[in-house]
């Protein structure tokens, strides 16, 4: 339903007004949701593998076509297909990739550690070679990333295990507190640092990332996550940072939404994202 839910918002409509060519390429297709309990700390993982499997191969063709791919979710599992289809992308055109990894929660789970077997809360983990083989080499070899190529902004919500891994494979998080403490200009100027003209952007947006208040169409709301201001100043600088060159959209649930306003913010984000603000400066 999140990809409707964004469609119906006006992502499309949006920006192309930006001046942009938009292609939407309508649904992937792929087995259906089962919401069966957790088998060996997973759950679903056969209609994941396949889910991302479809994901990566898109996502990879897009880019050849030198297109900028958007993949609305969904799932932020999917974040495995989408990023590692990137990776590949990067390392054929000899491109940097940097992962902006915009979240209320880490995603770097394990079997071993998830308090649900929900995969959407290890893609992390799975793309820095974390995982099951049938996810972490989707695209032939583990790791599809290096764990230094990720920064994680927004982050307030960490399991007890995840926290030890985090720590242990040395992800760089821009969490709340340091938000507080330091503001989020400071944390984003911190975050694009060394971006350059070879650098491959990838925004992977899950919509958790926004505090709740401005944002309730998700499954699995935090509190305390960045209001409407904070969440622009993200996106304009990502903006302004440039080389953005791919983009998630992700874990949108309009049956939580109340009159598809977080999919209207989500858009409307996004048009940011693309330099809406910026041109206020000129
Ligand atoms: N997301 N850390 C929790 C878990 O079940 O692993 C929540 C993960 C949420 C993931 O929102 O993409
Ligand atoms: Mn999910
Ligand atoms: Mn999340
Ligand atoms: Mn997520």
């Amino acid at each position: 339903m999140g990809p409707e839910a964004l469609r119906v918002a006006g992502l499309a409509e949006a920006l192309r007004e930006r001046g942009l060519t938009v292609i939407d390429r309508g649904n992937l297709s792929g087995p259906v949701n089962p919401w069966l309990p957790p088998v060996d700390g997973y759950r679903h993982i056969d209609e994941v593998v396949h889910w991302n499997r479809v994901t990566m191969d898109a996502v990879y063709l897009s880019l050849g076509r030198g297109e900028l791919p958007i993949l609305l979710g969904g799932d932020h599992c999917l974040g495995i297909g989408s990023i590692t289809a990137v990776a590949r992308y990067c390392r054929e055109k000899g491109k940097t990739l940097r992962v902006l990894w915009l979240d209320a929660h880490a995603d770097f789970n394990t079997h071993e550690v998830t308090p649900s077997g929900n995969v959407h809360g290890m893609p992390v983990s799975c793309l820095c070679g974390l995982g099951p083989k049938a996810l972490t080499e989707l695209g032939g070899s583990a790791p599809a990333v290096r764990p230094e190529a990720f920064r994680q902004i927004g982050i307030r919500s960490v399991d007890a295990g995840e926290k030890k891994l985090v720590k242990e494979y040395g992800l760089d998080i821009y969490d709340m507190r340091y938000i507080d403490e330091i503001g989020m200009k400071k944390a984003m100027e911190e975050a694009l640092e060394g971006v350059d003209d070879n650098t491959h952007l990838h925004v992977s947006f899950d919509v958790d990332f926004l505090d709740p208040a401005i944002a309730p169409g998700v499954g699995t709301t935090v509190p305390g996550g960045p209001n409407y201001r904070e969440a622009q100043l993200v996106m304009e600088m990502i903006a302004d940072a440039g080389h953005v060159g791919s983009i998630d959209i992700v874990e949108l649930n309009p049956a939580f939404d109340e009159h598809n306003k977080t999919a209207q913010l989500a858009v409307d984000l996004v048009e940011s994202l693309f330099g809406k603000s910026t041109l206020m400066r000129d």
